[in-house]
């Protein structure tokens, strides 16, 4: 790097963490007590913990591991480190005020440091804690929802704001059940299509970008709407195991429920998509409609490739950053959005809604790429290559603009609802 270009790139990553802490900050906002120590639901941490742990990182990867520092909190280490204590043993935590100042304290150094850092080497790394931090802060958004839903009761609204209506310029038909409609589907030609990628913000399991070659595939234009999944509720899709994989209708004989874990009966939310549903209700509803979950790399053709020009895009509309018109995300709305809200953020295939609005569930287990390297350290994906995790693409209401990306994969047990995770569904040609 030249000294003016090595100069740029620290102001942009100074920007990043800025504007990336911000958001953080502003989601914890008035935080009570309960919200901020209790575990709201077994499988998360406490939104403390959360805070803690996105100051350890920064502190463990910048202060001690490139700057050579001692530990500032040695105590802090086994508190705040993923492999330390159980999340039930997260709860007994230092004062949100204390936590605040570790994160400050933290910061503080390491943009003393970043004044110094050899950026050459150290670019990817910094790029990946402004990602880590918008993890954490979407994780912590998740558990806002959960307390919300323990303490309002099921509402889709969960932000504590009134729905905001969207004027919409698209008009929406929504399909049928039973016969696979093709009417709502988009035809995806056989062919080659470049997944994932070699970006410096790309995460290890992005990586490498690869040629795939996939048959003619139908998708989804839209992510299932609640009116579409009342359907297969009012067709007793939840007392009916023909619907059900073997694992699936287990999985909901040890977890009795009746609807998503986040649902409402109301009009408004009919053109909304579905969310907080397992990956076996997803599984169900596709088998219920004729269809089936997409695999992540049908997914990823829908959302990034561009059959005409025979090139791939960073985002479905293009190269340029998300903003608010090409997608629900970044907490600016704080809910979901009616699928067919953003006719900017379309893909060149025609597919809505492909990033932000809420997560999609697909068909394939999370594993590495051919010649996959681990990145900054095993337990970030590796760990996880255990064939017991499910791919999710696109990204949430909740998801920060650094998590935005077509290529960008996320990974969770198939029976967890607590995410803000929806699905579409795909057929064959
Ligand atoms: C990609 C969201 C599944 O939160 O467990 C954060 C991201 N990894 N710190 C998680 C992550 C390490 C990860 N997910
Ligand atoms: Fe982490």
């Amino acid at each position: 790097m030249t000294f003016t270009s090595i100069h740029a790139c620290r102001k942009s990553i100074r920007q990043k963490m800025e504007k990336c802490r911000m958001g953080t900050l502003m989601l914890i906002e008035g935080i009570d007590e309960t919200r901020f120590y209790r575990q709201a639901h077994s499988d998360f941490s406490p939104v403390g913990w959360h805070l803690g742990h996105i100051a350890f990182t920064e502190a463990y990867w910048i202060l001690e591991r490139y700057a050579g520092l001692k530990p500032l909190f040695p105590e802090y280490h086994r508190l705040f480190a993923a492999d330390g204590l159980p999340k039930c043993d997260r709860q007994k935590l230092p004062s949100l005020a204390e936590i605040q100042d570790y994160l400050d304290i933290v910061r503080t150094q390491v943009f003393d440091y970043l004044e110094i850092a050899p950026l050459d080497h150290q670019e990817r790394l910094w790029r990946w804690l402004v990602q880590h931090e918008s993890q954490h802060t979407e994780t912590i958004a998740f558990i806002l929802q959960l307390h919300h839903l323990s303490t309002q009761g099921n509402t889709l609204c969960q932000t504590g704001r009134t729905p905001r209506s969207f004027i919409l310029t698209e008009s929406f038909v929504p399909q049928g059940d039973q016969t696979p409609d093709k009417g709502q589907m988009i035809e995806i030609p056989a062919g080659e299509f470049e997944m994932g990628s070699d970006e410096i913000d790309a995460m290890d399991n992005e990586r490498p970008c690869d040629r795939v070659f996939l048959d003619t595939y139908w998708i989804d234009r839209y992510p299932v709407t609640c009116q579409q999944y009342r359907a297969f509720i009012e067709a007793g899709g939840y007392q009916n195991h023909n619907w059900w994989s073997v694992e699936g209708w287990k999985w909901l004989q040890d977890n009795p429920v009746a609807y998503p874990l986040y649902w409402s009966d109301e009009p408004f939310w009919d053109n909304h998509p579905v969310y907080g549903v397992s990956w076996y209700e997803a599984e169900a509803y596709a088998n219920f409609v004729g269809k089936r979950l997409p695999s992540e790399a049908e997914w990823e053709k829908a959302a990034s490739w561009d059959v005409q020009k025979g090139c791939r895009h960073i985002y479905p509309w293009g190269d340029t950053e998300p903003t608010s018109y090409s997608c629900n995300h970044d907490n600016t709305v704080g809910h979901t959005t009616p699928v067919n809200a953003y006719p900017q953020g379309k893909s060149a295939s025609g597919c809505y809604d492909m990033l932000g609005n809420v997560w999609e569930w697909t068909a394939t287990w999370f594993d590495g790429y051919k010649g996959f390297v681990s990145y900054p350290y095993r337990g970030y994906s590796q760990a996880y290559f255990d064939g017991e995790h499910r791919v999710l693409r696109g990204g949430s209401w909740t998801t920060r603009p650094w998590g935005m990306r077509c290529s960008f994969r996320n990974w969770y047990y198939p029976s967890v609802r607590q995410i803000l995770a929806g699905f579409r569904c795909a057929t064959d040609g």
